[in-house]
């Protein structure tokens, strides 16, 4: 207790020897907030949230910007815990668990889906360095968030779990940062980021090894926005990278993507919440607010330069491209406009995600939402419930085909040759097309050698051709295989993890178009056909799909007073049928005697139940019917 005291004590005189010469705005420095040993900068705002910090006094040598990348729960975001108490940028406590993983969705899961900023300050060897920490998504869906974070870096802290060793987005990541060119830190977690062993020295290798940004601040403003979210109060928030220059208040700049004009209102930095500054300087990382009103206007990869001093963009980001799309609509219609408004907030805090306006006669308006991949989609899902109170049907999970057409006709209405179907009620028939084309990825799956003959007999099964094996030590083999996307979307993952006791780990990269035998399926009941539950497969699975989909239909529909026959058909050609027995429901049968009233409402029950049905042909369908089968059977 003694000792502690003292400790706290020297911590005190240094904090305020530190502040002094830094020059900073601490007149409390914040002696519970920095209780540890090795704390020997304050947060010199800490008392007065509004207080605007002088960012001027770290000069761009003292700047080092870095991500935490890593295989998912290999550790990044405990590490990131570590850092920000050692910097005394939050308290220390025994809570501190995940504390960037702000998202309820991010807590639940346990995982990272929206890479965080943090700016620390840290004295070492009589210097006060400005760090500015970006902790990153692990999963192959979020890889968009970690490219884009390396944007504003010069180096990455790469951690790897000494249990697991190098997973597949372990090298994915690498790569990432080695094509950035970027320093890279190797840390081995797991020994242990949890307790902060040794975090202080990984601390100080950052400062070692990372080189500072090689900007210069007498040149123009050049701010790359690398992320953006959305405020309802002050609108759009601009994740910023400084390339050169500085920016205040009252700036006007400009937007190189749209070329419009804003005053600059507020610029900070965040800690890891919005702290104001005076200014921010070249090399450094904050945010700026500009008064957009929509996210479209703070484009990530856009860059800001000032009025009249036009400088070359930045080269930006590739936009991220959907992977998977789903059909979204609300459970009840008079909901159309309620989910409507929460789509449109959500997606302005997730650019990622792409929206199309479409409509099923069954499920009523809606919309067509494109992906980054099947996860991206369940947490989009979970928080349009969570944070907007919206619930919503959620289609099976289609990918982007193309079709290149050969009918003059078809081509003059497109306007172009080759066209992306993301619906399959706009497939194009077979005799206006000269060739379909599916969506590839390129797969790497890294697996502890004993599992290699049951994933190559998987990777088979998913239409997927061997482009590489290789062992990365002794017993761990590196396999890359060229998947369609389609066979990977929804359970290729969860039956890799099955199949090798969790062991083998995947990740996959766009890998472009190849031309695939597909084929529009039908599904009719006693020989209509019924649009919305058309899809399109590959011929060679065409069979397997269509039985499922009959199979579900038949234990959706009720038995009729004739037989329903419910078929999946390729053009004419029937591959699946189920068959619903005639029989109708006495609803009456329970009601002996002669009580009227009773049932006059059983009667009424059933007619109300009718409304909710959809009748195609002469026969019934409930609404459930369709979304059972439309719906993603997430139970499987
Ligand atoms: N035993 C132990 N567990 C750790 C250590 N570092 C992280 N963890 C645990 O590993 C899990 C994943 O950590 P997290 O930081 O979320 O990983 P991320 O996905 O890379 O951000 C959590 O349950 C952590 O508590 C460590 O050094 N030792
Ligand atoms: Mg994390």
């Amino acid at each position: 207790m003694l000792s502690l005291v003292t400790r706290a004590a020297g911590v005190w005189v240094r904090l305020r020897r530190a502040c002094s010469t830094a020059a900073l705005l601490c007149s409390q420095p914040c002696m519970e907030k920095c209780p540890a040993d090795h704390v020997v900068f304050s947060r010199p705002y800490s008392s007065q949230k509004k207080e605007k910090l002088d960012m001027s006094i770290f000069p761009v040598e003292n700047i080092r910007n870095f991500s935490i990348i890593a295989h998912v729960d290999h550790g990044k975001s405990t590490l990131a815990d570590r850092l920000l108490e050692i910097t005394g940028t939050i308290a220390k406590t025994d809570q501190n668990k995940q504390v960037l993983d702000k998202l309820q969705v991010e807590r639940e899961r346990g995982i990272t889906v929206k890479a965080q900023t943090a700016s620390l300050f840290y004295s070492y060897e009589g210097m006060n360095y400005l760090l500015n920490l970006i902790d990153t998504p692990g999963h192959v869906d979020f890889s968009y968030e970690v490219s884009r974070s390396l944007s504003a870096c010069q180096g990455v802290i790469l951690v790897v779990d000494a249990n697991e060793g190098i997973q597949a987005q372990t090298m994915a990541n690498f790569y990432l940062a080695f094509e950035a060119q970027l320093a890279i830190i190797p840390v081995i977690n797991k020994i242990s980021a949890k307790l902060g062993t040794n975090v202080e020295k990984v601390l100080q290798e950052v400062i070692e090894k990372v080189p500072p940004p090689s900007v210069n601040i007498r040149d123009p403003l050049k701010a790359l926005v690398f992320d953006s979210t959305f405020d309802h109060y002050r609108g759009v928030i601009a994740n910023i990278a400084l390339f050169g220059g500085e920016v205040q208040k009252g700036h006007k700049i400009v937007s190189a993507h749209t070329r419009k004009t804003y005053e600059v209102n507020e610029v900070g930095i965040l800690t890891p919440n919005e702290q104001p500054t005076h200014k921010l300087y070249a090399g450094q990382v904050g945010y700026l607010i500009a008064g957009m009103k929509e996210v479209t206007e703070a484009q990530i990869g856009d860059t800001l330069y000032l009025h009249k001093q036009p400088v070359e963009p930045l080269p930006g980001f590739k936009s991220a491209k959907p992977m998977v799309f789903a059909g979204m609509y609300p459970v009840d219609q008079s909901e159309y406009n309620n989910l409507k408004s929460a789509i449109e907030k959500l997606t302005l805090n997730d650019s990622s995600v792409t929206i199309h306006r479409d409509s099923s006669l069954a499920l009523g308006a809606g919309w067509r939402l494109g992906f980054l991949g099947l996860l991206h989609l369940e947490v989009f899902n979970q928080r349009l419930e969570q944070e907007y109170n919206a619930s919503v049907i959620l289609t099976a999970p289609t990918v982007p085909y193309k079709a290149v057409l050969s009918s003059a006709k078809l081509i003059k209405e497109h306007g172009k040759e080759e066209i992306t179907v993301i619906n399959p009620a706009e497939f194009p028939d077979k005799s206006s097309v000269s060739e379909y084309l599916e969506p590839t990825v390129l797969g790497t799956i890294i697996t502890p050698d004993e599992y290699i003959g049951k994933i190559i007999t998987l990777c088979q099964t998913r239409r997927a051709v061997q482009k590489d094996m290789m062992y990365i030590d002794e017993h761990r083999v590196m396999l890359k295989y060229i998947f369609p996307l389609n066979e990977i979307v929804v359970d290729f993952y969860d039956a890799l993890k099955s199949l090798s006791s969790g062991y083998a780990s995947f990740d996959y990269e766009d890998a472009g178009y190849q031309a695939a035998d597909l084929v529009k399926m039908d599904i009719l009941l006693n020989g209509n056909s019924v649009e919305e539950l058309g899809t399109v497969v590959h011929k060679d699975k065409a069979y397997a799909v269509g039985k499922a989909m009959c199979e579900r239909l038949k234990d959706a529909i009720p038995r009729q007073l004739f037989e329903i026959a419910i078929q999946a058909a390729l053009g004419s050609k029937v591959i699946a049928r189920e068959t619903v027995k005639a029989y109708r429901k006495n609803v009456l049968a329970k009601c002996y005697g002669g009580d009227i009233t009773r049932k006059m409402k059983l009667l009424k029950r059933q007619a109300e139940g009718k409304k909710k049905m959809r009748k195609i042909g002469n026969v019934e369908v409930p609404k459930d019917a369709f979304i059972s089968v439309l719906k993603r059977q997430s139970e499987k």
